[in-house]
């Protein structure tokens, strides 16, 4: 079934969801059943895929014991560089979260402020393409209420995540569409397995969207943009993967 969608269908679907979303009350969009059926009847293509699994439900949720001994880490290990080791070795003191693009408020969040936000923790399963999976725990804020509190514009489809490590020589980013920004459980998570997220797995913070694939959770998140379009980023498809080995903008599981 999923052979027919096309990515430019799912990326249209995507778009036309966002704006939906946003021009229509905020209140509204935030019930889960509202949601539903305005992501049903927006785009005949993903009603097709998401036929089985809405795009509103939740990602299963594991209990502590089902928490895998050992999660590695793969991708990038440690972004290195004079700016990022600094942060380090300042215990990310004087880190801040660069909140910027279509919002009304730009922002520099410190963790401080990050842990202030109500916060979600969930137990998950991370799968990567490569062909690992590892259930681990998560803590942060949740996305939604980043933007909100940035007064993100109604112009806004997607946001963008700027990592601070560059991967084969490019810069690592990753996106997503209105409806998972506003997904509660997509996270941005500080702590990973109750300790804060090490530098292999992150540090200080990484996007956590429990529906998409491993390549989707951002580590090193420095900054988050809200835009209209993903064709100025990188080579437009929406994430360093997208870009170079061409997976799918939308990587829902
Ligand atoms: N910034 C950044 N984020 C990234 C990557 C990366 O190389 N750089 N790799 C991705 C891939 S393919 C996977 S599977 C996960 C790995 O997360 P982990 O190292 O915590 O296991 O991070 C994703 N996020
Ligand atoms: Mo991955």
């Amino acid at each position: 079934m999923t052979g027919i969608i096309t990515r430019r269908a799912l990326v249209a679907g995507a778009a036309s969801g966002a704006g939906l979303l946003l021009s229509g009350c905020d209140k509204l969009a935030e019930n889960e059943t509202f949601r539903g059926i305005l992501y049903q009847a927006d785009d005949a293509h993903r009603v097709l895929q998401t036929a089985l699994t809405p795009r509103s439900a939740l990602a299963t949720e594991f209990r502590p014991d089902q928490m895998s001994p050992i999660f590695r880490a793969n991708g990038t290990l440690n972004p290195g560089g004079a700016v990022y080791g600094q942060h380090v070795a300042e215990k990310f003191a004087n880190w801040r979260l660069d909140v910027s693009g279509l919002v009304n408020t730009p922002m520099k969040l410190s963790l401080a402020q990050l842990r202030a936000m109500p916060q979600r923790t969930q137990i998950t399963r991370h799968d990567c393409v490569e062909g690992w999976s590892a259930i681990g725990k998560w803590h942060g804020a949740m996305l939604g209420d980043i933007m909100k509190a940035a007064g993100i514009k109604s112009s806004a489809r997607y946001v963008i995540f700027h990592c601070a490590d560059l991967y084969n020589g490019k810069n690592y980013y990753e996106s997503l569409d209105m409806f998972d920004v506003f997904h509660p459980q997509t996270i941005l998570a500080w702590q990973m397995n109750d300790a804060l997220v090490t530098v292999p797995h992150g540090a200080p913070l990484r996007l956590r969207a429990e529906r998409h694939l491993g390549y989707k959770q951002a580590k090193y998140v420095m900054g988050v943009e809200a835009v209209a379009t993903l064709g100025n980023h990188g080579l437009g498809q929406g994430g360093y993967w997208e870009d170079n080995v061409d997976y799918d903008t939308y990587a829902g599981i």
